[in-house]
């Protein structure tokens, strides 16, 4: 049955994507684990989202902070027991909150059971589970060169030699996450009954890894990009290939359309899919959500994370700020193209991402409660799925490590190499590049209270605190009525009102002034009425005439003690009903 998502469950629900590793550790290793979110259920409860992302919390040597998963039916230890993740689902199900899984299916852990009979011999019958060839020839000193000029993501070439059996198998991202085999139907099968296994245990809905990346391109051409001279990872060139959308209409068939997500009040509850999709055009995301499509709920584009990027083409390592106008022209083309065609995620954060008060808004101390606000709301009154990445409520900001050392993420250790060990960039430059850019701006653990270690861990966390904890905290924030938090929590609270269902959910957008250089303003066209978004996304106030578009108007929400229509403050923003 085709799904319309403005009649979907979720059409009207935020989400929340906890990190495990950093959100809150219940037996002082350190490390975040499932407990430890049971005992912040009450918190995300006060918020008020509807769904929990959780990324991955399978079996994992951690090569790639679990996605890298060496067992799909484990928990990792360090996170607990499958019975702590019945716990959870059962908890959280009883608030009202429903969780999502990571799938991670494009890749797995080379440590995980079908790599290791895969890499053992040609004539395994594991070996097809992943993606093997043999070398294009061989370099004058007798060494093997890759079929292709594929880039990963997380280092050099995209193929690692195996001498034992002589071929090379793919890898997008680290050499110890070998691409599967999608082409192989016993890979899909196994998949399948992956997914099965945690759907009867009721999960509610999968956010899939690098979906789009699954069908390779059949002949396995070079990267035209890599032979320009690009640095950059291939995924983006390989994505989206010929069998993707088979694939996933054959797993809507096989799986998800046999089961309902644990949703009160429908008795029609389909399961929700998020496809993260590096690469996508509107009209590719289209033809992933369609609603006459039966394939993914919903994708994650990147094209709003990519504005910022560096000039010369080496990737995200920049500190250049987004220039507003590119921000407004690529989002409002987003919200243009899928209305009433498919359906999209709204998102400035995630575990991939910078802090997004520090990337978009402004951190200083006295412009980074408004500027978050400000952030939200303009995310907020967009069409879509609006996704809050844990700490974004609390308006959390970048962190700064003095030495490279102090990093743990792998993209920034090989973006490190890639870059300053080709003398592309300079030392400095790239610390500064991951300080604006790196993964672990994301990943430093959950500020909960001005205890030690910020009450996210009573032994020593894993990754170090950002020392701002003291001011920003969850329990500061929750006592303070004038907080990120609680403006999050209003949000939250509009979207799921009926009575503005018609604007939010349904109606269709409108950008104003596309080339004004401080404000976003937009309105959103409801039944008799608009939604108008004012924000300034400046730290000067300016002054903007919008009298044209109604005689009345109501103010529904602003980050300010009050609000004339386009007198915006520092990083103000209005919300106003205008009729
Ligand atoms: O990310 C996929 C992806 O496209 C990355 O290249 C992403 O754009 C990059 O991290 C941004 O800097 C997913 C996961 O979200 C990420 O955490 C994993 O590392 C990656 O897949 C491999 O599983
Ligand atoms: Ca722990």
């Amino acid at each position: 049955m085709p799904a319309n998502p403005l009649n979907q469950w979720w059409s009207n629900a935020v989400v929340y994507q906890i990190y495990p590793r950093s959100f809150q550790d219940s037996n002082g290793d350190g490390i975040g684990d499932l407990p430890g979110i049971i005992q912040r259920l009450d918190y995300l409860a006060t918020l008020g989202v509807d769904i929990i992302w959780l990324s991955p919390v399978y079996q994992s040597p951690n090569d790639d902070n679990g996605y890298d998963i060496s067992n799909y039916r484990e928990i990792m230890s360090e996170f607990g027991s499958l019975a702590d993740m019945e716990e959870l689902l059962s908890q959280a199900h009883t608030r009202g909150i429903k969780i999502m899984m990571d799938l991670v299916v494009n890749h797995s852990s080379d440590e995980h059971y079908w790599f290791q009979q895969s890499r053992s011999s040609k004539d395994n019958p594991y070996r097809d589970y992943y993606i093997w060839k043999d070398p294009k020839g061989f370099d004058t000193k007798g060494q093997p060169i890759p079929p292709n000029n594929w880039i990963s993501a997380f280092s050099p070439s995209a193929w690692e030699w195996d001498a034992h059996t002589e071929q090379f198998y793919l890898h997008l991202f680290s050499v110890k996450q070998p691409d599967l085999n999608w082409e192989n139907p016993q890979v899909r099968a196994e998949v399948y009954d992956i997914m099965r296994f945690w759907l009867d245990r009721g999960v509610d809905g999968f956010r899939m890894d690098v979906i789009n990346a699954l069908s390779k391109p059949v002949d396995f051409p070079d990267d035209p990009a890599v032979v320009a001279g690009s640095h950059e990872s291939s995924v983006g060139f390989v994505a989206n290939g010929p069998r993707m959308h088979e694939f996933l209409q054959e797993m809507r068939r096989e799986v998800l359309d046999h089961y309902q997500a644990t949703v009160a009040d429908t008795d029609d509850a389909c399961i929700v899919t998020v496809g993260e999709t590096p690469d996508v055009s509107p009209a590719e995301a289209i033809a992933y959500t369609g609603y006459d499509r039966d394939e993914l709920s919903m994708v994650f584009h990147f094209e709003h994370m990519l504005l910022d990027g560096h000039p010369a083409g080496y990737g995200k390592w920049s500190t250049r700020r987004v220039y507003l106008p590119d921000l407004k022209a690529n989002l409002s083309t987003w919200q243009e193209a899928l209305y009433n065609k498919g359906w999209n995620s709204l998102y400035w954060d995630n575990h991939d991402q910078p802090r997004a008060v520090s990337r978009f808004g402004d951190d200083r101390p006295e412009y980074r409660v408004v500027s978050a606000k400000m952030l939200a709301s303009t995310l907020h009154g967009l069409q879509g799925t609006p996704y809050i990445y844990q700490g974004e409520e609390l308006g959390m900001t970048n962190v700064r490590f003095a030495t490279l050392e102090e990093y743990d993420d792998i993209e920034s250790h090989d973006g490190y190499a890639k870059y300053v060990g080709a003398g592309l960039l300079t030392h400095d430059e790239m610390m500064e590049g991951i300080a604006a850019k790196g993964r672990d701006n994301a990943r430093t653990p959950m500020q909960w209270s001005n205890d030690p270690n910020a009450g996210f861990s009573t032994g020593r966390p894993w990754l170090q605190l950002n020392p701002n904890y003291p001011e920003i905290n969850a329990a500061e924030a929750v006592a303070n009525p004038d907080s990120v938090f609680h403006h999050y929590r209003k949000l939250i609270a509009l979207r799921h009102d009926p009575a503005l269902e018609d604007v939010l959910v349904q109606g269709r957008y409108e950008l104003l002034d596309p080339s004004d250089e401080q404000v976003w303003a937009y309105l959103r066209h409801g039944a008799d009425r608009k939604l108008v978004v004012l924000a300034n996304f400046t730290a000067e106030p300016v002054t903007r005439d919008y009298s044209e578009l109604g005689q009345q108007w109501d103010l529904l929400l602003s980050n300010y003690a009050d609000a004339a229509p386009g007198q915006l403050r520092a990083y103000e923003a209005q919300w106003f009903l205008v009729y």
